[in-house]
């Protein structure tokens, strides 16, 4: 166990906190106390994730819109779905799990994002955004079926708010007319600002001040215009709803799709939140979306600052904000991809490149800078990024998508309909490709390999370092048909990148060994964990063979069953799932060509894998270098020290 997991003992008896082991005891404090709750709640985030590292600026922008919500529902019998659920700190430190929250995120520790397993509260398991208000309206549906008067509630933020899915379930609530509650928690940011048609609509927002100089400047017009004027003005004023309504406001978006609006209200203020999520409680019928203003990292300077940098983040000096510098290591695959990219679009002005909200994390930021007219954050969108990289293609541009694997989930019927079968030139940067870490099971790539091998058309690469990244993407780049790399999240290996890029032939793998005793047939970052297993197993007598295949599909037949035949042992190895990944695929091969082969398959097991450092889930998955080796000594009969 890490020595982060060591709790600190030091209690402060004089803390309100000390009296909340739930939202039980919360609902029995005083309105008056919540203030100084709050400011509790934001220094136990601030010092537990300056050790833990995690979503920072998220979860202190919703301090009090979290009292607030179980101050004044039932929960857990209302049900709170939080969207994305990386803003759900304040929720899970009232919840019960204060005496964990130092574990968060830590191997074995509670989970980064709201659970189910983990508690009654967390109502439902999220990760991936935008399903909030699909989710709270399912269960709005089953409480009503059922003649359960409890409620649901959805929080889900403005960035959340630009992906398809809240508006399909929005249209979708609107109209079945039932009680549902969405809370628009409205920061203005996405992981870095929000973009988009509707990011500029919210943020027309007609709040204290602006409403009442607009009310008094329109009140005056209207009076200039003798009793015509008198009489429009009287109707205005019977309502403060209809006087909203008169302007262009955000609620009319929402009032279309038949929600009834209330807002903007400022988040950071206890008692209008209260106040207003009672009425909304009390008088509420049918979908409701209640607007609230707030700031993303309140409470803490640096990350008011820089709600970007302190979205997600590892560990940092509380008093500086500084984050603790990561061990010196090579550049990320992340970088590489991005600098190769500016490298290719300087001389290609037909290469674009689209992020779905994500340009610092894909490393697509200096490109964003430096070719604007050629970049696209189109959202949380990652279908229509595909879809729109799509027609992109068919004009002539060779559109570069850079998303998560996780995320590309998401845009798999796009990739297969309107990239792959119509054969468009189309290329995947697929980041994050194997485990993540941290960020756990709703965030780890150990699937893609599965669900893309199968698609006609698509060429599918994984670099076993950095340099090979550079060369892939500049064959993706050129290849006439659509195309996708694979990389892993962190640091490359080291190695020197060459100035100049190659174009590698499609379908070609290469021997990195030849050996006499088994194949190791490792895909992207497990090539050179292979060839270290390699050097080990020389050590003790076994002659292994190893291939870097570089392409998952097509695959390098020849070459493999070669090597294959010649070794009669086929160890395979990858950073995604047995099922259906690069080992069946090697199976089904050595199956077609009727080549004998034992084989074994290294990967994830048929579960979802749990949080942990890329190290430990490397290991506890047998895929690190020790493990391959033991695979290998299995495989070939041999005991441990025998050779
Ligand atoms: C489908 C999907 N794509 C991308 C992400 C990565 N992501 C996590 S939070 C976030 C921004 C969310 O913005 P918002 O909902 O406004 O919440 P805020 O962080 O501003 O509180 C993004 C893009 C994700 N979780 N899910």
């Amino acid at each position: 166990m890490s020595n982060l997991l060591i709790k600190p003992t030091t209690m402060n008896h004089s803390l309100i906190l000390n009296r909340v082991n739930s939202p039980e005891d919360l609902r029995k404090l005083p309105e008056a106390e919540l203030p100084k709750l709050a400011d509790e709640l934001r220094q136990e985030i601030i010092n537990a994730v300056a050790q833990t590292g995690g979503h920072l600026a998220p979860s202190l922008g919703v301090v009090e819109l979290t009292l607030a919500l179980h101050y004044v529902f039932n929960t857990p019998e209302d049900k709170l779905i939080w969207d994305v659920g990386h803003q759900a700190y304040a929720h899970k430190l009232i919840t019960g799990r204060r005496e964990q929250f130092h574990t968060l995120r830590q191997y074995k520790g509670i989970s980064g994002f709201p659970k189910r397993i983990e508690s009654p509260y967390d109502t439902f398991d999220t990760g991936h955004s935008s399903t909030s208000i699909s989710a709270g309206l399912g269960i709005a549906l089953a409480k009503h079926m059922q003649k359960d008067p409890n409620r649901a509630i959805a929080v889900i933020g403005d960035g959340s708010m630009t992906g398809g899915m809240a508006f399909e379930a929005l249209n979708q609530a609107g109209h079945l007319d039932k009680n549902l509650i969405v809370v628009l928690n409205d920061n203005e940011m996405s992981i870095s600002h929000n973009v988009g048609a509707l990011s500029s609509f919210l943020s027309r927002k007609l709040t204290g001040k602006t409403v009442t100089r607009a009310k008094k400047e329109i009140e005056n017009l209207l009076k200039s215009f003798s009793n015509v004027g008198e009489n429009i003005l009287q109707v205005l004023k019977k309502s403060e709803d209809s006087f909203k309504g008169f302007f262009f406001t955000p609620g009319m978006l929402f009032e279309a799709l038949k929600f009834e609006y209330v807002g903007p209200i400022p988040g950071h203020n206890l008692s209008d939140l209260v106040k207003t999520l009672r009425n909304v409680r009390e008088f509420s019928e049918g979908p409701v979306l209640v607007h609230v203003l707030t700031t993303k990292g309140k409470g803490y300077p640096p990350a008011e600052r820089n709600p970007g940098d302190y979205h997600g983040l590892g560990p940092f000096d509380v008093r500086s904000g500084v984050p603790v510098p990561p061990p010196p290591g090579p550049p990320s695959y992340t970088s590489c991809f991005g600098n190769t990219l500016i490298k290719i679009a300087r001389h290609n002005p037909k290469v674009a490149a689209i992020t779905a909200a994500m340009p610092a994390g894909t490393g697509l930021s200096r490109f964003a800078s430096m070719f604007p007219d050629r970049f696209f954050d189109v959202g949380i969108a990652e279908q229509h990024a595909v879809t729109f990289a799509a027609g992109l293609a068919t004009e002539g541009i060779r559109p570069v998508v850079a998303i998560y694997s996780t995320f590309l989930q998401r845009g798999l019927d796009q990739i297969i309909h309107d990239v792959c079968l119509p054969n468009l030139p189309v290329t995947f940067a697929i980041d994050r490709g194997g485990v993540v870490g941290d960020d756990g099971p709703t965030h780890h790539g150990v699937f893609d390999i599965s669900f893309l091998r199968f698609i006609p058309n698509l060429v599918f690469m994984a670099p076993k370092d950095e340099d090979e990244l550079q060369h892939m993407l500049h064959t993706a780049i050129l290849y006439q048909g659509p195309a996708a790399i694979r990389y892993p999240r962190g640091s490359g290996m080291g190695v020197e990148l060459s100035s100049t890029l190659e174009e590698l032939e499609i379908g070609k793998g290469e021997l990195l060994k030849s050996g006499t005793d088994i194949l190791l047939l490792p895909v992207g970052n497990r090539v050179y964990p292979a060839l270290e297993a390699a050097a080990g197993l020389e050590k003790i007598g076994i002659d292994a063979a190893v291939i870097n295949p570089r392409f998952i599909r097509p695959l390098d037949s020849e070459l493999i069953i070669e090597w294959a035949a010649k070794t009669g042992n086929v160890l395979t190895i990858e950073d995604n799932v047995r099922r259906g990944g690069f080992g069946s695929s090697i199976l089904e091969l050595l199956a077609q060509e009727r080549c004998r082969a034992k084989v074994k398959v290294l990967g994830y097991p048929d579960r979802f894998i749990e949080h942990g450092t890329q190290e430990i889930l490397w290991k506890n998955a047998h895929i690190d270098p020790p493990a391959i080796i033991s695979a290998a000594m299995e495989l070939l009969d041999r005991k441990n020290g025998e050779c």
